[in-house]
């Protein structure tokens, strides 16, 4: 039994149970015990604060867990990367009062810089050849220059609003973010390793499925030529003639973010009844 550490309730919780719902895993547990157990899939669920995660896993009494890579790098235990999530997307910045001056990092040269995140700031301020004080608290980060414990903060942003509301301005984007499954692949024995490489597949397909459209549309035959060169497909896209003469039924798949952008161009060439569909699953 291959044992997974999530977050027990947070923002990544709910998108890590949807991600393992979306990959076929049923796992009934509304009250997030503990431990739960999928009821179709040789996993169990070990429900912890994202903090904990990577020394769980480190330690072995996960075998794997899905956290913030903001996380990962903070607590500094050396683990796999095994599968990159695509959620739980941020930035970690350095944020300073908007009426400051600001021209580069030697700004925080002799600052005083308010974190929950020093390890990461330290790292990223010796790289820079700064030396500033880090001073480590471990909430309300965005208030600090505020009531005047410190010059700056470090902190995740995600829109930007908290930053915006405190009367701070973001200055240096040190690292981007997002959910990571993470572990230690040679320490699996067989029957996990097993497992693991089997839910990687179907996170993989559900991956690719939520990064791509299916798109259906009808064009004059005499433009499939131009029309099918705009788009990129799986292979080469499928077309099929319709009853009417003269017209054929485009099929593809198409990367999200450029659906529009391909759009624009296959209506200037004529596409019609143009039908753009989520995909489930993709495999290749
Ligand atoms: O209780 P537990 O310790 O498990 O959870 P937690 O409170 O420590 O973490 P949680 O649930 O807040 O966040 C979990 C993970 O989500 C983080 O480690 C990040 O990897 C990721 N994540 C993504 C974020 C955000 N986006 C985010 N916006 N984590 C925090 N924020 C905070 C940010 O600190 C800011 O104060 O949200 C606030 C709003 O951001 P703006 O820029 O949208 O205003
Ligand atoms: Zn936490």
């Amino acid at each position: 039994m291959l044992k997974i550490a999530i977050q027990k309730s947070g923002r990544l919780s709910e998108k890590s149970l949807e991600l393992l719902a979306e990959a076929g895993i049923s796992v009934a547990n509304s009250d997030r015990k503990l431990v739960a157990q999928a009821s179709n899939f040789p996993i169990a669920l070990l429900y912890l604060r994202d903090d904990d995660i990577p020394q769980c896993v480190y330690d072995g009494v996960a075998d794997v867990g899905v956290v913030g890579e903001n996380v990962l790098l903070e607590t500094g235990y050396a683990l796999d990367v095994v599968e990159r999530l695509g959620f739980g997307k941020c930035r970690m910045s350095l944020a300073i009062p908007k009426s400051e001056k600001y021209d580069d990092v030697a700004w925080f040269n002799g600052r005083k810089i308010a974190t929950s995140y020093p390890k990461i700031l330290q790292d990223f301020l010796d790289r820079s050849g700064v030396q500033a004080d880090i001073h480590h608290i471990s909430g309300s980060v965005e208030i600090a220059t505020g009531v005047g414990i410190a010059d700056a903060i470090f902190d995740i942003v995600s829109s930007g609003s908290t930053l915006l509301s405190n009367g701070l301005k973001e200055v240096d984007v040190v690292l981007h973010s997002e959910a990571v499954m993470v572990g230690k692949k040679i320490a699996l024995e067989q029957e996990k390793a097993a497992t693991l490489e089997k839910l990687l597949f179907r996170l993989q397909a559900v991956q690719k499925g939520r990064k791509n459209k299916y798109v259906m549309l009808n064009a004059p035959t005499a433009s499939v030529e131009k029309i099918t060169a705009v788009i990129p497909g799986m292979k080469s896209p499928t077309v099929v003639p319709l009853a009417q003469d003269g017209w054929c039924s485009i099929h593809s798949v198409l990367p999200e973010g450029q659906i529009w952008e391909i759009i624009d161009q296959l209506h200037s060439l004529g596409a019609q009844g143009i039908l753009v569909m989520p995909i489930e699953k993709m495999i290749l």
